[in-house]
């Protein structure tokens, strides 16, 4: 009988602690396609050196992140979870794309845009060929879908204009991948500055909610959370600080922003913000326990580590192997 099951690819940068953001606009959502989707999660350690990390620390960032995803639900059983780097085929198969992709293309991202003015001493050429290495990850494995935040929807589009060139100048060769954007919590913003998303990068810590800050500390930080000067609880355009809490206290309690601004009708910000507090930190505290007991097993995160990258290197190879012989290299013996 012939497989159905769909390929769902994603991954994630160990550029930082994990935040709300990350957790509620993309992993959350891995955890669920586990059930339908044949689904392969990747740290993507390679993207992350295109800013500058401490060696040392971005060691124990992907450690912190890999038990994080295992916490949230990750199950190797199910799932491949490995490091991006584990797999030489990707940075393999980006070179091949770079000699497919414009410049012009590349210089039409916003990340790039983003990221540029925000290390400005650093901008360099890794940072802006990082698109084409997001479609090796995703074109390796023949993804048809890939589960991620509405920020890197436009990386999803170009991955899919690359892989319907090469497959209109050779033959049927990748998957052209659809992007798979949640609707509730696809766009989680920073607590201090609601226009800009949530990043776990941010400079100013009370931006966002790491996974593992404490309740004291998620409870200080939303009651700190920028709103406006108004005293109303309501989803409109303007009230981008309310309607951000609105929408992280509809994606942790799974209640619909309509019922939810019922529930604190006639009620203050000075209710709200610590409601908002308490529903988040009790979603996170059974995950944080379970992050807490990974953390004392290293050994076991190296095992699943090690065991995904064995088998993710081999359907990548058979890939890789397809493309190298479509722009004509010779057959390695
Ligand atoms: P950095 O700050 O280093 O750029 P980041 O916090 O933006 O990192 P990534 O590793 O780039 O996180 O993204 C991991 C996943 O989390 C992606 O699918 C991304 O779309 C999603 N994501 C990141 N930030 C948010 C957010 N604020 N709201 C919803 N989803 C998000
Ligand atoms: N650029 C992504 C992380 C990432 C990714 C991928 C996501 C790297 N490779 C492949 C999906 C598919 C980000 O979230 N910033």
């Amino acid at each position: 009988m012939e497989n159905t099951i769909k390929r769902s690819f994603s991954a994630i940068q160990p550029s930082g602690t994990i935040t709300l953001g990350n957790y509620l606009g993309a992993i959350r959502n891995w955890v669920k396609l586990q059930d339908e989707f044949d689904c392969i999660f990747a740290i993507a350690d390679l993207h992350t050196i295109t800013v500058r990390q401490e060696p040392a620390l971005l060691r124990s960032h992907s450690i912190e992140l890999l038990a994080m995803l295992l916490a949230a639900g990750i199950n190797p059983e199910k799932s491949l979870l490995f490091c991006q780097s584990h797999v030489h085929q990707h940075a393999e198969l980006a070179w091949v794309l770079n000699c497919y992709t414009q410049m012009g293309e590349l210089s039409r991202m916003t990340q790039f845009k983003d990221k540029s003015a925000k290390h400005a001493n650093n901008i360099n050429a890794g940072l802006f060929i990082y698109p084409t290495l997001m479609a090796a990850d995703i074109l390796l494995y023949k993804a048809d879908i890939v589960p991620v935040g509405e920020d890197q929807k436009q990386h999803l589009e170009l991955s899919r204009d690359i892989a319907n060139r090469f497959n209109n100048t050779y033959s049927e060769t990748f998957v052209v991948p659809e992007p798979y954007i949640v609707k509730s919590g696809g766009r989680v913003m920073s607590l201090q500055n609601p226009t800009s998303k949530m990043s776990k990068s941010d400079e100013n810590t009370n931006g966002f909610i790491a996974l593992t800050d404490s309740k004291d500390v998620i409870m200080r930080k939303f009651r700190r959370a920028v709103t406006d000067s108004e005293t109303v609880i309501e989803y409109r355009e303007g009230k981008d600080g309310i309607n951000n809490l609105l929408n992280i206290y509809s994606a942790v309690t799974g209640k619909t922003v309509e019922e939810a601004v019922k529930e604190f009708e006639g009620k203050g910000y000075g209710e709200f913000k610590p409601a908002v507090g308490e529903a988040v930190a009790a979603h996170l505290k059974p995950i944080q326990e379970k992050y807490n007991d990974y953390m004392k097993n290293k050994d076991y995160i190296v095992s699943v580590y090690t065991k995904s990258a064995e088998i993710a290197s081999k359907i990548a190879e058979s890939t890789l192997r397809k493309v190298y012989k479509k722009v004509g290299f010779l057959q390695k013996p």
